[in-house]
């Protein structure tokens, strides 16, 4: 008796052939998905008995799309665009019922049916190009022929999810069911067809949708022109070809031309770097804490301080729904705070995104006080004080009196050592590092730091938070710069001594750019405010070493902030700003302070090119990075890989560094490593880890799955 598990059924009732799909969790059309849904067809069409086919899914989803997990790997048949074509193809009218996510190629599979029927919650997308894809089951010539190209095109670029009611206007879906028995629904539906004749209507003879060619190749031309604008990714470009294709040929040759520009897409290395970041953005929420224990509820948030940190960590908390009490140290202080609060939702309002109501309705939920006792009822308290370990005891003093048993003390401090905070007070295990990032209500990235004593429910209560902040939580140890500013200050490093050696700044920002990064360090520098990192330079030169091993400094930032050249904030930086300008324009008078600070250094200055910066730019990211996970202050590297997509603007369809170095091939990413520390043999130490890995010839994926 064959005991496995089918993932697809069909069952006939009253003549109609009921094709359920079973494939939890969300009916990814797997190679067995799709071999059930082949042979359903072909049993349906076969069965005299059977006069219409009702198409639905299992469990939460219609079909979330193809199996990701599949690609890169060999193809297995049949492939999906056979799948659709039989489908389309059958002689009985095929009706699809959808419920949930209808994604991907489980869209595709609904618009090979003849008809479709949606519940109200149904979601609709074709998000491929999230992927570095295309629909590439003949989605490109379907949604064209269902809804023309313009509304096509919007959701094949955007990737964005369709509601029923929308799918319905745009031309999508046939009804909208009245109820969420997605199966009853279906089978009314095809009771409806039958009674109305029954007749079989494949989507790829639908020519109503672009009849109108001259507007459907005016919204072709304006998605073009847009997705040139848009450096970087390279799928949108061919998902225009596609719709293309659709408007000009006919339907076979439209999706043999599908089929080329896929297979393009798939090849690309930016397919493999976001779905690197698909997956790596769910695992991350799994750590051992979040698998050992229960967040303890989240109602009541306390913040204390109302600076730039604290208001935006308070607009999160608000914005996720929950009350928040504010605490400043003084009436003055806290109207500021609240004042910081008050500019995001008017600055919302200006630009329409939110209502005068909209705003008073979130503000019921903040509390303003100057004394602790207010603090007294918080589920969870973040501190985000000034970064100076007295003022952090202060305060972990006075919530250790105040606040409720059970209630989680955290610390948003970026490098200070948690656990000498965690054991200044009576109850260690319930104090967690929640680092968030400027500006606190729109970085996606949110550090849990976890201290020696802290219980595994705090830790699961700091990844419940990020959830209902919609952040992306990533498990960090404790140390300096836990894991996204310790990495940060290598790759930094490495481009300073860069600079000092003879490369200009702006170059390096250039090469940066080129990467794929947003901006390049010296700009984010300008950006963020040079004065910053130099107080941070000069907190830590009083605590330095005498007598550790003399590193190599450079000077040069401070030599700019010396005559308050902090950034944009001050009209120039590394660059100059004039009359508030937002882009920069390089500085002779810092290249002049960058050959003075060579010649003083005794530096001959030599070229680099393009592809040298990157080298050793990205082998110093990825050498710490090795160090992090080594160490255990990340818990894997695709950790590292979220922290720097999600908080330090590194190109998400690259990965992330760890994955960047696997697609390199690490025994390059070591050799590049030995190679420069012939030249600087104190900062080019190889990572232990990198050496074993390349030693076993194995790379950072193998240690994801760990
Ligand atoms: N393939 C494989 N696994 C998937 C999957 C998929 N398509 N979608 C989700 N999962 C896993 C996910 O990794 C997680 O696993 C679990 O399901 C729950 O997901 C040929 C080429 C459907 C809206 O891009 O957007 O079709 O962590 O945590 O928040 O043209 O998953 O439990 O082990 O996200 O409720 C196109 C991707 C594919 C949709 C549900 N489809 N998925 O969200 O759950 S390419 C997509 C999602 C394609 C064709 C093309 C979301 C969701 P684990 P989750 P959720």
């Amino acid at each position: 008796m064959n005991t496995a598990h089918h993932p697809v059924q069909l069952t006939v009732q009253n003549h109609i052939a009921v094709v359920t799909i079973d494939n939890p969790p969300v009916n990814a059309l797997g190679v067995a998905v799709r071999r059930g849904l082949q042979q359903a067809i072909t049993q349906a069409q076969a069965d005299a008995e059977v006069h219409a086919v009702l198409i639905v899914g299992q469990g939460k989803a219609f079909i979330a799309g193809a199996d990701i997990r599949e690609f890169g790997l060999p193809p297995q048949a049949p492939a999906l665009p056979d799948v659709c074509n039989a489908i389309e193809a059958c002689t009985k009218p095929v009706v699809a019922a959808i419920h949930g996510p209808a994604l991907g190629g489980g869209l595709e599979v609904a618009m090979s049916a003849h008809y479709r029927v949606a519940t109200a919650s149904a979601k609709l997308g074709l998000p491929e190009v999230q992927l570095g894809l295309l629909p590439g089951a003949g989605g490109t010539q379907r949604a064209p022929r269902l809804v023309g190209a313009q509304a096509a095109l919007d959701m094949m670029l955007s990737g964005r999810h369709v509601g029923a009611q929308e799918a319905l206007r745009m031309g999508l879906i046939d009804l909208v069911a009245t109820s969420d028995d997605v199966q009853a629904e279906g089978l009314a539906y095809v009771r409806h067809v039958l009674s109305e004749g029954g007749a079989v209507r494949r989507t790829r003879d639908q020519t109503e949708a672009l009849a109108d060619r001259v507007k459907h190749q005016v919204a072709i031309d304006a998605a073009r022109a847009d997705v040139a604008k848009k450096r970087g990714l390279f799928s949108p470009a061919r998902i225009v070809d596609c719709v293309q294709a659709a408007l000009d040929q006919p339907f076979d040759e439209g999706q043999r031309t599908e089929r080329t520009l896929f297979e393009q897409c798939l090849a690309s290395p930016q397919r493999a770097g976001l779905i690197h970041s698909f997956f790596a953005e769910r695992e991350v929420l799994k750590a051992p804490e979040t698998k050992a224990a229960k967040p303890r509820p989240i109602k009541e948030v306390g913040v204390i301080g109302g600076g730039t940190m604290g208001a935006g960590i308070t607009v999160a908390m608000l914005d996720a729904g929950l009350h928040v009490t504010m605490l400043e140290r003084d009436a003055a202080a806290l109207a500021q705070g609240i004042a910081r609060v008050e500019k995001v939702y008017d600055g919302l309002i200006a630009k329409q995104r939110l209502t005068t109501e909209g705003k008073t309705a979130i503000l019921e939920r903040l509390t303003g006080a100057t004394d602790y006792s207010a603090l007294a009822q918080a589920d969870l308290v973040v501190e985000a004080v000034f970064e100076d370990m007295a003022v952090k005891h202060a305060v972990f003093k006075q919530l250790d009196a105040v606040c409720k048993p059970g209630a989680v003390l955290a610390t948003n401090t970026s490098y200070l050592d948690i656990n000498e905070i965690a054991n200044a007070i009576f109850r260690p295990q319930d104090v967690i590092g929640l680092h968030f990032f400027s500006p606190a209500n729109i970085m996606k990235l949110l550090e849990i730091v976890v201290p020696a004593r802290v219980s595994a429910d705090v830790v699961a209560t700091g990844f419940e938070l990020a959830r209902l902040l919609k952040k992306v939580p990533v498990r960090a140890g404790v140390c300096d710069g836990f894991i996204g500013n310790r990495i940060l200050a290598t790759y930094r490093t490495a481009a300073d001594y860069m600079m000092e050696d003879g490369a200009s700044p702006y170059d390096i920002d250039q090469m940066a750019r080129a990467f794929g990064y947003p901006m390049g360090p010296y700009e984010v520098s300008d950006l963020a405010g040079g004065d910053i990192g130099w107080a941070t330079r000069k907190r830590r030169a009083a605590t330095r070493d005498p007598n550790a091993k003399p590193s190599r400094y450079v000077h040069i930032a401070d030599k700019l902030c010396e005559r308050g050249w902090f950034g944009q904030k001050t009209g120039r930086g590394y660059y100059l700003y004039p009359n508030g300008a937002r882009n920069g324009t390089p500085d002779p008078e810092v290249l002049a302070i960058v050959t003075e600070e060579r010649a003083k250094a005794g530096i001959t200055p030599r070229s680099f090119t393009a592809d040298e910066l990157q080298r050793r730019y990205l082998a110093a990211m990825i050498n710490e990075g090795a160090k992090v996970v080594e160490e255990g202050i990340a818990l894997r590297p695709l950790d590292v890989d979220v922290t720097l997509v999600h908080g330090y603007g590194f190109p998400r369809w690259r990965g992330g560094p760890m994955k960047y170095a696997d697609m390199v091939g690490l025994p390059q990413i070591l050799a590049d490593i030995r190679a420069f520390a012939k030249e600087d043999p104190l900062f080019w130490q190889p990572a232990a880890l990198l050496v074993k890995l390349v030693e076993e010839g194995r790379d950072f994926e193998s240690l994801n799955k760990a």
